[in-house]
């Protein structure tokens, strides 16, 4: 049932010193084409709240983003106010999607000089910011596609979120539906460059690669794929790194490739201490999910063995299951969230379990092929 290649490697022994201090996720950035509509979306269906704001009214004339908390997970939507900036050309070329993966580290000046030095194109120069709140440090190198991942030290910072943002407060505040934190966030890359980017996140970034699946493991009729998720030394970031493989027809990823027209962020995975809570929620809310057949319910505890949650639930709403070595993890993926089938969030609960679901892959990408099909992209 479990091969070996789904058990979780030891941490980085003690005495090896990391370069690349991570303290986790600082926040996921988007550019979106109406960032006032799609924070009352995040807001509405996900339940977040409003945290801060930058635009016009802030003396940010090229932009207005609209930053969302709920627990630890930030997130930030960025619209373009002109046509003819970065903004307005990522989202043309890719539709609404994810450009920043920020990282909260104690010193982005030192993060920068360590990830340059072993090769990481800079993005963004060390820049140290003030307000009356205090003083934010940050830096960025940039990853696959037109992705990056920025540097934010905020030691000696106590404000709402960044220097040039202000508290954004309003009377619409839905519950939240307990979205706690990132768990991991996957990158597609093209054909061949996964052991690319495998690399770039060992040399550059400092990670290990924890879990490996070739196209044998993951491979349904037509979604063939290899996939390696990578994480840092202390475990708090982790993105694993897709790439197409060759099946009888098109690839989920390739699709995705064709669509965002390149390297990109693939999912969010979001964690939740009560899975049933939470996506009882957002169903209510209209998120839409990924269905499997009522079938892979018959045989799931001869699979998994005990788990404590009830069956009937877990069937009413479509939640995967799977078991380690160490426990084990409920699980469930959200229809992709734009247009363009790209970007999609994926609920995780983990009861011990470190790995990524393994044994859901063939029911989970059928689905997915099914969505496909539907789209005419099969
Ligand atoms: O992040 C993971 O590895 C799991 C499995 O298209 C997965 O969530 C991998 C590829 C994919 C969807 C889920
Ligand atoms: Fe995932």
């Amino acid at each position: 049932m479990h091969t070996t290649s789904d058990a979780v490697v030891s941490a980085v022994p003690a005495d090896v010193q990391d370069f690349l201090p991570l303290n986790g996720t600082d926040y996921v950035e988007f550019y979106v084409g109406n960032a006032k509509q799609a924070a009352h979306f995040y807001k509405t269906a996900f339940g977040f709240q409003s945290l801060a704001y930058a635009g016009p009214e802030t003396g940010v004339r090229d932009r207005a983003s609209y930053v969302l908390v709920q627990n630890k997970l930030r997130f930030v939507l960025t619209t373009p106010l002109q046509p003819d900036n970065d903004i307005a050309r990522h989202i043309t070329e890719h539709g609404d999607g994810v450009k920043v993966l920020a990282l909260w580290v104690d010193d982005a000046r030192s993060a920068f000089e360590e990830t340059v030095k072993r090769g990481a194109k800079p993005y963004l120069e060390p820049v140290t910011e003030e307000d009356e709140f205090g003083t934010v440090v940050r830096s960025g190198i940039h990853i696959y596609g037109d992705t990056v991942h920025l540097f934010i030290e905020r030691k000696n910072y106590n404000g709402p979120f960044l220097p040039g943002y202000r508290e954004w407060k309003t009377a619409y505040n839905p519950t939240d539906t307990g979205l706690l934190y990132v768990d991991h966030c996957v990158g597609n890359v093209g054909w061949h460059e996964m052991n690319t980017w495998v690399d770039f996140y060992e040399k550059v970034m400092g990670f290990r690669n924890l879990l490996s699946f070739d196209d044998k493991d993951i491979s349904t009729e037509y979604s063939a794929l290899m996939s390696k998720v990578m994480s840092n030394g202390n475990g708090r970031v982790k993105f694993p790194i897709n790439e197409p493989a060759e099946g009888k027809k098109k690839s989920q990823i390739e699709e995705y490739l064709d669509f965002y027209r390149g390297p990109g962020v693939q999912h969010v995975a979001i964690a939740t201490n009560n899975i049933i809570e939470t996506v009882t929620a957002l169903q209510d809310r209209g998120v839409e999910f990924l269905k499997v057949p009522g079938s892979y319910y018959d045989t799931l505890l001869d699979r998994v063995g005990h788990i404590d949650e009830d069956l009937l639930p877990l069937k009413e709403l479509g939640i995967l299951v799977d078991r380690d070595d160490e426990g084990y993890l409920l699980q469930i993926f959200t229809k992709p969230l734009e247009d363009r089938p790209t970007v999609f969030f994926e609920i995780i609960q983990r009861k011990g379990a470190k790995s990524f679901g393994k044994g859901n892959f063939r029911a989970l990408f059928e689905s997915i092929e099914r969505e496909q099909a539907l789209r005419g992209n099969l």
